[in-house]
């Protein structure tokens, strides 16, 4: 039978069935009787299996302890890509091949695509490896393999050199330390500290550092991503918040600061350019009283309080209003006789005013300057006239029925007639004619021995004139 081996199928065979052959030399020589040569075991070189570093393993205080290492790995041995073999291990162990790792092997080499399935050894093809004939097989392949190369293709592949290829171990990868990275912290402060207070409508800095965290995230009174470390101002407070910051590494930390804001601090307001002023004593005898209110932080006056004594020690007051009102001004009636709340004639009067803001603050008290009322009342005027219903060009008589007071007299007079002969008059009852028909206004002023004066214009309404009468002698 003619068999054809190249130097392929001579490796193939020679890895494979030296291994097998090796193994189960020492069995089957003696079991067997067979007169085993000496087998040439191809050196494998050296196997380098890398640096494998596991670290410290600090397992404490413990008892002993008893570590299994059960190892289990594959081998392919590569002969330049061109047949592929997977050694099973457990071939090793067992010395023997079972059925499934023949099949493997048988699958291997056909797999090779060199078209060689079997073995064939003293001329019988045979499985690779069945049982009774491991020695014939292994027999033939040393004899083979040990000339095989120059026998074969060795030689025609150039070169030749030793027979087998080295088993190439690939390294084992390093194992680096593991290292676990320690958890993340955060810091957050305010104002360089775990707690503060500000005043309202402060700002305080918020700080933050972290270990560990690449990043953070911020919530309660503020939010959005935050780097591992920076300063934010919380801006103008009016109230308390709490500042939350959660950062994120192997892990979380958080880190909360409250800032707790003092109540609004009230300036008080003021109150300046007091001012006093007479008003008209013929309609109405009044002072008027006022003031300028200011506040620091603009608070609108809430109420003010004004004493009124005509003794300058305020310990008698004639008028006390307090008064919810945002009013800078008073007017205080003087009256005679004084009743409640009014101020009297002939006398000098000290004033104060104190002002309140909305937020509960009060100005000092601030005097105005004194001022008098007038001895007494002034002059009430009145006066009639006759007829009541005058004619145009009718003599009418007007009286004066005015009142001074005070034990004042009358000095003076002042009359003013439209449309009318005498146009003015200084009588204190003067006669006239009004000259146009119609309503004629008249006006008396009445002066007393104070010098005071009031006026009082009054209309008079004024007819037709007459009719023209000639008296006839009767016949
Ligand atoms: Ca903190
Ligand atoms: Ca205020
Ligand atoms: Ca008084």
């Amino acid at each position: 039978m003619s068999i054809i081996y190249n130097k392929k199928i001579i490796i193939l065979g020679s890895i494979l069935c030296l291994v097998l052959g090796g193994l189960f030399f020492g069995l089957s020589k003696s079991s067997q009787g067979f007169d085993v040569p000496d087998i040439d075991v191809p050196d494998i070189g050296d196997i380098d299996v890398g640096n494998i570093d596991i670290g410290d393993i600090d397992i404490g205080d413990v008892p002993d302890v008893d570590v299994d290492v059960d190892v289990d790995f594959d081998v392919d041995v590569d002969y330049g890509g061109d047949i592929s073999i997977e050694a099973i291990m457990g071939l090793l162990n067992d010395y023997y091949a079972n059925a499934d790792q023949l099949a493997d092997m048988q699958f291997a080499i056909n797999e090779s695509g060199v078209g060689f399935s079997f073995v064939d050894i003293n001329g019988v093809t045979q499985y690779c490896v069945n049982g009774s004939n491991e020695y014939a097989m292994v027999e033939e392949f040393i004899n083979r393999n040990g000339n095989g190369n120059g026998n074969g293709n060795g030689g025609g592949n150039g070169g030749g050199g030793p027979g087998d290829p080295p088993i190439i171990v690939p390294d084992i990868p390093v194992v680096p330390d593991i290292i676990i990275p320690p958890a993340p912290t955060v810091d957050l402060k305010a104002g360089g500290a775990d707690s503060v207070t500000i005043d309202y409508n402060a700002s305080v800095n918020l700080t933050w550092t972290s270990t560990n965290a690449s990043s953070c995230i911020a919530s309660g009174s503020w939010s959005g991503n935050k780097g591992a470390a920076g300063t934010q101002s919380t801006g103008t407070l009016t109230s308390s918040r709490t500042y939350t910051i959660t950062c994120m590494g192997t892990g979380s930390a958080v880190d909360s600061v409250t800032v707790q804001v003092n109540p609004p601090v009230n300036n008080p307001p003021t109150v300046s350019n007091l001012q006093v002023s007479m008003g008209d004593y013929c309609s109405s005898p009044v002072h008027y009283l006022s003031w300028t209110y200011s506040d620091p932080e603009g608070d609108s006056q809430d109420r003010f309080r004004l004493q009124i004594d005509n003794n300058s020690d305020f310990e008698s007051l004639e008028i006390d209003r307090n008064i919810n009102s945002s009013a800078n001004s008073q007017a205080i009636l003087v009256m005679d006789p004084m009743i409640s709340g009014t101020i009297g004639y002939n006398d000098v009067y000290y004033w104060r005013i104190r002002v309140y803001d909305d937020q509960g603050g009060s100005s000092n008290w601030v005097q105005g300057s004194s001022f008098s009322t007038e001895k007494h009342r002034y002059p009430a005027i009145s006066f009639s006239w006759s007829p009541q219903n005058p004619s145009e060009g009718e003599e009418v008589r007007f009286t004066d029925q005015s009142t001074v007071y005070g034990g004042a007299s009358k000095t003076a007079w002042n009359w003013i007639f439209v449309n009318a002969d005498p146009p003015t008059s200084e009588d204190q009852n003067p006669v006239i004619e009004f000259t146009s028909q119609g309503n004629n206004a008249v006006t008396l002023s009445v002066t007393d021995s104070d010098n005071y004066t009031c006026p009082s214009p009054v209309t008079v309404g004024v007819q037709e004139s007459l009719p023209w009468w000639k008296e006839i002698i009767p016949w």
